[in-house]
């Protein structure tokens, strides 16, 4: 097998890729001709190469380098392209705004490696291999979750975490706000929970059950505008920032600031300073779900995404055994059991978000735990995303075996510790296919797409979050865009060339080979 020519390396790989003959050079003289609508492609275009390349890629009615917006045009949906590199012109095609940002990543990758630099770049002459490419994702949902509760990152940095998902034709970023360990989002009417909320007395490393202390605070939260700045960073780069808020478990924080809000309003609790599952849950009186809705509302009218997620997960249920004020709740709606509590309670949430024309995602631990009108976001066990798509959701794969970026990339003992019990290796990543090949046809229409997990228990920094990111995001998006892509002859080649751009961009990534050990 011979390695594909470096500048069609692509990741992830386009549906239809035909090389010509020749080449195109962006040089001073390369103007730009836009579609009306096509604005903010050009605009993407240009801030994108004006670091590596200095080209000032001028607005041009003549120019050379086209970008289409053809509504009529058909077979690229909302996001697909069509690109067209002769000798002596681009012409970059799509039908809506997506498929144009999309093609502009295309563009980039087409481009010397030094084009993602971010200095200036002399000697480098900026040509494209000619070629004829169409390109129509698999998926529609090519996700991220970022945890910021664990670890708080600052709003630059989660941008530019936004920059390194649009280079792959991820879009979306999950931006897990709130946990156990820390509220990174102000609510007005709740000022207290970032107050609060956001800062936790001591730092962890490790595992539970092992975790280690070293002292200092750890705590942080973002402005209005900062989460206001990301998503419209995000918008101009094809990616839609779905905000999670857990409930009705991983609430330890804003029970830290709201004591009243959880079963026993006269313990004082402080934000956890543990990992693992926390058995301080919210109850499930009125001021509770009132809570929920009043902090919902808040994020929708920051976060624009169709889709909100409200988590779900390991919520234990012995306070609502203890309390009477659970207890009534039962009564009151006929419930046999505290468990049925949890899918009361995210009934609740999930007709708050619908009759604001919102979708409510959530974790799905079962097959059967959602209420109607949630997208299952499945991570136990891909046979729960197939029972849960039988029941009519719409199903993102989330599988932890092959989609926590917090397990440990390979078993080698020079690797950074990760999540114990599992290791993820890339292969298992790129193995992962969102719609496995003996589902049935209706079943897999319900599936979305895939995403991957950063939880940061084992990540507190941007070098380790790129460290455990890359190349493992690659691989998903390879599998989630393409479908089709093979492991020796087409997916590990191109990753080698690929590499060279993620170098150039200053990635952080996991090195190929694994490290050696002294
Ligand atoms: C489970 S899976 C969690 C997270 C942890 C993760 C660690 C899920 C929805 N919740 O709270 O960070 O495991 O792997």
């Amino acid at each position: 097998m011979t390695a594909p020519r470096a500048e069609s390396a692509l990741v992830p790989k386009p549906s239809r890729y035909s090389p010509r003959p020749g080449h195109f050079t962006l040089d001073a003289g390369t103007t730009v001709r836009t579609a009306p609508g096509a604005e903010p492609a050009a605009s993407l275009l240009r801030s994108l190469l004006a670091p590596a390349t200095g080209l000032p890629l001028r607005p041009s009615a003549t120019g050379n380098l086209v970008l289409a917006l053809d509504p009529q045009l058909t077979g690229l949906g909302a996001e697909g392209y069509g690109l067209t590199i002769g000798p002596s012109g681009v012409l970059l095609r799509a039908a809506q705004p997506d498929g144009l940002l999309h093609g502009i990543q295309t563009i980039r990758q087409l481009l010397p490696p030094e084009a993602l630099s971010a200095k200036p770049q002399r000697g480098v002459t900026w040509r494209l291999p000619c070629a004829e490419i169409t390109d129509v994702p698999r998926h529609s949902w090519r996700g991220a979750m970022l945890d910021v509760a664990r670890h708080f990152q600052p709003a630059s940095y989660v941008r530019r975490y936004v920059d390194l998902l649009a280079l792959h034709k991820l879009n979306v970023l999950q931006l897990h706000l709130t946990d156990d360990q820390g509220w990174r989002m102000p609510v007005a009417a709740y000022p207290r929970l970032t107050g609060i909320g956001g800062h936790r007395a001591r730092s962890m490393v490790g595992p539970a059950g092992s975790t280690t202390y070293d002292g200092t605070p750890h705590g942080g939260s973002y402005t209005r505008d900062e989460l206001a700045g990301i998503v419209a960073h995000a918008a101009e780069r094809g990616v839609t920032v779905v905000p999670e808020i857990e409930m009705p478990g991983h609430v330890r924080a804003a029970l830290a600031a709201y004591p009243e809000l959880g079963n026993d309003p006269g313990r004082r609790l402080d934000v956890w300073t543990d990992w693992g599952v926390c058995d301080t849950v919210l109850g499930v009186h009125d001021a509770a779900v009132d809570f929920c809705r009043t902090v919902l509302d808040e994020v929708m009218e920051v976060f624009p995404s169709p889709y909100v997620h409200v988590g779900g997960d390991e919520c234990p249920t012995g306070e609502w055994e203890r309390s009477p004020a659970a207890r009534r709740r039962m009564a009151a709606e006929q419930l046999t059991h505290p468990r049925e509590l949890h899918h009361w309670f995210m009934s609740r949430i999930g007709e708050h978000l619908q009759s604001r024309g919102r979708r409510p995602v959530g974790w799905a631990e079962t097959g059967t735990a959602l209420p109607p009108g949630f997208t299952a976001m499945t991570w136990r066990d891909p046979e729960h995303g197939r029972a849960a798509a039988r029941r009519g959701h719409q199903v993102v794969m989330a599988h932890y075996l092959a989609t926590y970026l917090d397990y440990a990339q390979s078993a080698d003992p020079g690797e950074p510790p990760g999540q114990p019990g599992a290791v993820v290796d890339l292969r298992a990543v790129h193995a992962h296919d969102p719609a496995p090949s003996d589902w049935d046809p209706e079943e897999a229409s319900q599936v979305l797409g895939a995403q991957a997990q950063l939880w940061t228990e084992f990540a507190a920094t941007p070098d380790q979050i790129e460290y455990r990111s890359f190349p493992r995001l690659c691989a998903l998006a390879d599998r989630a865009w393409s479908g089709e892509t093979s492991w020796t002859g087409d997916f590990l080649p191109r990753l080698r060339t690929h590499t060279t751009r993620l170098d150039a961009l200053g990635v952080r990534h996991r090195p190929l080979t694994p490290p050696r050990l002294p």
